[in-house]
């Protein structure tokens, strides 16, 4: 038996309970509905995953801060986007949404978004070796096709960031990293030229804003789409923990595992409460609840220099 016995199937997992739009996507801890023909919603919830697995306690506020911080950054790269011909997908967020039928309490961790048609790759940038990209590096020296110095460690900073596409993983499944050949098989050369330009100036721009608030964007991984013509539009999210790697600036020190700017308390729990990582994972207690609440509330505050409320 799967899902509780008082929840009709559908909803077990939902994000949330009630809303007069049909849901067309669902990932992990977020969820997309259509609201008209043309425009979609993002609701982020509370959720949080590790390991593989989403946890069964929610962070509060964390649905709030990672849009809040979405909408932020969308901001901050609209003239990095401008400067390559290109757009971002996001219409409205916050109270504005009550106009359009969303609820209240929905309002502020939902985005209003161009629907568009998206570019089945992943525009993952690096500017650090981490986790994947680690273990590809010392299989081979190289992360698929992108050959890189000898030498370099576990949170090394790369010569340059580097674009590693990858493709949209199956629903349980990693995404895939891929050669650039591929992403021009299914793009074209143009636009795959365009991707891989637009993905490294904009995780430039990302980790010099970053580096400024005292974090280290190791890397990040971005959706574009189309609607109509040619141009890229950015999509679903931007620069949140949950789409790229957050380092505190003052404890980066290649050689090891990075601590993680958010999740870190939920690890360091995770890991020596016993659980196998396999079986369901465990509540968490309540000072790790706070004290990583607290970790989503300084990334937003020292990154936008303003206070979450
Ligand atoms: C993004 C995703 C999520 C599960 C669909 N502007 C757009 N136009 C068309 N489609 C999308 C977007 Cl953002 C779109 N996803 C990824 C997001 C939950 C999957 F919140 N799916």
């Amino acid at each position: 038996m799967s899902g509780r016995a008082s929840e009709p199937r559908e909803r077990a997992g939902a994000v949330v309970s009630e809303l007069p739009f049909e849901l067309v996507a669902r990932g992990k801890v977020r969820e997309v509905h259509a609201v008209d023909d043309d425009r979609l919603l993002l609701i982020a919830s509370d959720r949080i995953s590790a390991y593989d697995h989403v946890l069964p306690t929610p962070i509060p506020d964390k649905g709030r801060v990672l849009t809040a911080l979405s909408v932020w950054w969308f901001e901050q790269l609209t003239p990095v986007l401008a400067e390559h011909g290109a757009t971002h997908h996001l219409l409205a967020a916050g109270p504005a949404l009550t106009d359009v039928g969303v609820p209240a309490e929905l309002a502020g961790r939902s985005m209003l978004v161009r629907r568009l048609e998206m570019l089945p790759v992943e525009c993952v940038a690096r500017g650090y070796l981490s986790g994947s990209g680690t273990s590809e590096y010392q299989r081979t020296g190289a992360i698929v096709d992108v050959a890189l110095p000898a030498g370099l460690v576990e949170g090394s900073q790369l010569p340059e960031p580097v674009f590693t596409p990858s493709t949209k993983a199956e629903v349980g499944e990693h995404d895939e990293a891929i050669p650039f050949g591929r992403v021009v098989d299914v793009v074209g050369a143009e636009q795959a030229e365009a991707l891989r330009a637009l993905t490294l100036a904009l995780y430039r721009r990302g980790h010099e804003i970053a580096q400024d608030a005292g974090i280290v964007l190791a890397d990040t991984k971005f959706e574009f789409g189309t609607a109509g013509g040619t141009a890229l539009v950015l999509g679903d999210e931007v620069l949140t923990p949950d789409s790229s790697r957050f380092w505190p600036a003052t404890t980066w020190s290649p050689g090891a595992a990075q601590p993680s700017f958010d999740k870190q308390f939920v690890r360091d729990w995770l890991t020596t409460s016993g659980w196998d990582r396999v079986s369901p994972p465990p509540e968490l207690p309540e000072q790790v609840v706070a004290a990583t609440r607290d970790r989503y509330v300084r990334a937003y505050e020292q990154l936008t220099g303003t206070r979450f409320s």
